[in-house]
């Protein structure tokens, strides 16, 4: 066997929650990270049939069983996940049964995987039934998506378009917009049927005054993705509040539209 911590997708996931960490997204232990895998990227690091912990779920994810995650752990922080990956991480299978996890590494304490593990698994699931290379769900706390929740209208149309305005390449990015949830209890059932009906037609879900929810092809896709929202509602804050003199318009964004062949979500633009 090769060493685990050698494997690409070990390094990527190490890679990207420290850069998450230092872009300030994910305080403390905010934030979680899941990483669906083809079983043949881990047969060189990880027997397959020893199952070190068997973990419920707490749900039903039948259409997943058989698959491979690798996902941060419960309390832990972002921060130390380069230190002590074993700890931080763990990866697992989905059970026949569709309600078990079946740990084959990490997790290393006695550990769990995130609280958030509802809205993963269930975003997975809607998301590789409009898209069969999605592989990543990413949630965070960015400051300034946060912050525009507070002041800016939750309507998912009108919360988009101000995204949109706020940096020319925002439509190319996600032209599926951003859906919104109003504020919700986290770390439930709940709040993961939730997040993963928005996520039936967008990539990237708001969780008012919490964060966001992203999911993309990969990691570097997915926080690409958040990263680009940021940015934008940055600007926002940067401008909420001062006379507006310029914006980009509609016709300018179906210029881009047209330019970067991408189609702007229906009913969005004017
Ligand atoms: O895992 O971010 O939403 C900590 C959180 C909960
Ligand atoms: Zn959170």
């Amino acid at each position: 066997m090769k060493d685990i911590m050698t494997a690409p997708f070990l390094v990527e996931m190490i890679r990207t929650v420290t850069n998450m960490y230092n872009h300030g997204w994910d305080e403390r232990n905010g934030g979680n990270i899941s990483l669906m895998l083809e079983e043949d990227e881990i047969t060189d690091y990880l027997d397959i049939h020893h199952v070190c912990r068997e973990i419920p779920i707490g749900f039903e994810a039948p259409d997943l069983a058989g698959r491979y995650f690798l996902v941060t752990g419960t309390g832990k922080y972002f921060k130390n996940v380069q230190y002590d990956p074993e700890k931080n991480l763990g990866l697992f299978r989905i059970a026949k049964d569709g309600c078990t996890a079946e740990l084959l590494w990490g997790y290393s304490d006695g550990g769990r995987f995130t609280s958030e593990l509802p809205a993963h698994l269930m975003s997975h699931m809607e998301r590789l039934a409009v898209d069969s290379k999605n592989c990543v769900v990413m949630h965070c706390h960015p400051a300034n998506l946060l912050a525009m929740t507070y002041v800016h209208d939750l309507d998912e149309k009108a919360f988009t378009r101000t995204l949109w305005q706020m940096c020319t390449e925002c439509i190319v990015v996600f032209p599926d917009g951003v859906n919104v949830l109003p504020w919700m209890l986290c770390g439930t059932n709940e709040i993961g049927r939730a997040t993963a009906e928005k996520m039936r037609t967008a990539r990237l879900v708001v969780w008012a005054q919490h964060g966001i929810y992203g999911a993309g092809k990969d990691l570097d896709e997915t926080f690409g993705l958040i990263e680009t929202a940021e940015k934008a509602a940055e600007i926002y804050m940067k401008i909420a509040g001062l006379p507006l003199k310029n914006t980009i318009t509609d016709a300018q964004l179906h210029e881009l539209e047209q330019h970067f062949d991408v189609v702007a979500r229906e009913g969005y633009l004017s």
